[in-house]
């Protein structure tokens, strides 16, 4: 299949500045860049599908250049955001810059990555004004979406021009690169046609240049993508871990599953639609959120951490947390009730605070029927209790009550 079929039937192409770019993109060859902001040290997964265009677009033959917004994280993307953002400062910017550039050279190792701190670092305010300013009229800068919608709440000059530096970067590509073509959500159209008009005014109404973008990735609930209980989900795995990482996608609903497929896998269209098919007769086995997450992780974080990540879902779900090793019960029981225990605690003691039983009394009730297991074996004992020393490398127990509702006991 061409790249632009691929693009169109992966939902991914959400406007174009000249249809001419179909033929464009359709041919290879041509370079091409995406850019973010280091607002934070990590990226999300709400950025993860840009960069994952972009590595079809270099599948298909064209030479990436991912800029890192060294320099235009310290001024603030006014568009989509309804206020003023805090700004950052030139510490928290650059080492952002680094987590970041490690992370997208991990995703695309054949591209250039660029921060552009170091070419607006240098630009002076007499230069800003006179060789870049002349060339954007203000009543345009402020027809675009991202000025327009906050002349009302507020904007500063320094969020109003955050459109004509992301302008000149393309300049500074076009010109320095040969890069024609920037890509890039359908939030970043603002900035993207600020840089084709500064490019046309500099270089003239010939220069061939392009901007592609993708749409926002929307759940078919309404909620919003990209984030979990404990909020986003990072690509760092010391802010969100593997296995919190291959849940987020595990949990992706059957409504959305076959667009995520699309947007998110490099998997083909045959096999995309066979899981589309599994989905309505078999929705129970959930193998197309499997497929997913096994893509994802398995890019993201590696074969080895997907592996673990499974293991450890598998075991939550047939009901042999068990057989885990104490580092993986500790992630895979996060968000279980929890018990920290000082020694060897009463089993009833424990079911209650945990709240599996509102009273000593139900407590009791529940052992002495055998519903309650403490690391796979059945206690029905009155005085049970939940030993240090049975525990995994004596440091946590599980307790299960019934078949599928777990607490952790931490021991000291
Ligand atoms: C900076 C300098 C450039 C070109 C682009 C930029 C960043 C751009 C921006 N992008 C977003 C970000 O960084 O703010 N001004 O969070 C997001 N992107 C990509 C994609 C997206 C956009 O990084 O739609 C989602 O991920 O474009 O919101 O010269």
């Amino acid at each position: 299949m061409k790249l632009m079929e691929d693009l169109k039937w992966r939902g991914l192409v959400y406007d174009m500045t000249d249809p001419e770019l179909e033929q464009v993109l359709d041919a290879g060859k041509s370079v091409f860049y995406l850019g973010a902001d280091p607002t934070a040290d990590s990226l999300h997964v709400g950025h993860l599908l840009a960069y994952l265009v972009a590595k079809r677009l270099e599948n298909a033959g064209h030479q990436p250049i991912l800029v890192i917004g060294g320099g235009t994280g310290l001024i603030g993307d006014p568009s989509f955001k309804n206020a003023e953002r805090q700004l950052l400062t030139i510490e928290t910017s650059l080492h952002n810059a680094a987590g970041i550039a490690s992370q997208v050279r991990h995703l695309l190792p054949a591209a250039t990555v660029v921060n552009n701190y170091d070419w607006l670092s240098s630009l002076n305010a007499i230069e800003f004004l006179r060789d870049i300013g002349k060339n954007f009229n203000v009543a345009y800068m402020m027809s675009k979406d991202s000025v327009k919608s906050r002349i009302e709440s507020g904007i500063s000059f320094t969020e109003f021009s955050y459109q004509i530096i992301q302008a000149w970067d393309f300049e500074h590509l076009f010109a320095k690169h040969h890069c024609q073509i920037q890509i890039g959500g359908q939030d970043q159209w603002g900035n993207i046609t600020s840089g084709l008009e500064l490019i046309r005014k500099v270089h003239g109404a010939d220069a061939k240049a392009y901007g592609f973008t993708f749409p926002l990735v929307t759940k078919a609930d309404g909620t919003k993508f990209g984030k979990s209980e404990s909020g986003a989900v990072w690509l760092d795995p010391l802010k969100t871990t593997p296995y919190d990482f291959y849940q987020y996608w595990i949990n992706t609903a059957d409504d959305d599953i076959v667009m995520r497929l699309k947007q998110f896998t490099f998997l083909p269209k045959e096999t995309i639609e066979a899981f589309g098919e599994e989905v309505k007769s078999h929705p129970e086995r959930r193998n197309a959120q499997k497929a997913l997450a096994r893509e994802l992780t398995v890019l993201v974080h590696g074969e080895a951490a997907w592996r673990e990540a499974v293991k450890i879902s598998e075991a939550l779900f047939q009901g042999d947390i068990e057989t885990l090793t104490a580092d993986e019960i500790g992630l895979a029981c996060k968000d279980l009730p929890r018990f920290e225990a000082e020694c060897d605690p009463l089993l009833v003691d424990v079911l209650v605070a945990t709240g599996f039983a509102s009273s000593k009394r139900e407590a009791r009730d529940l052992v002495s029927s055998g519903a309650v297991a403490v690391n796979g074996l059945k206690a029905t004992a009155l005085d049970a209790v939940v030993a240090k020393a049975a525990a995994v490398e004596g440091r946590y127990s599980i307790v299960r009550k019934g078949k599928k509702k777990y607490a952790l006991v931490s021991h000291r």
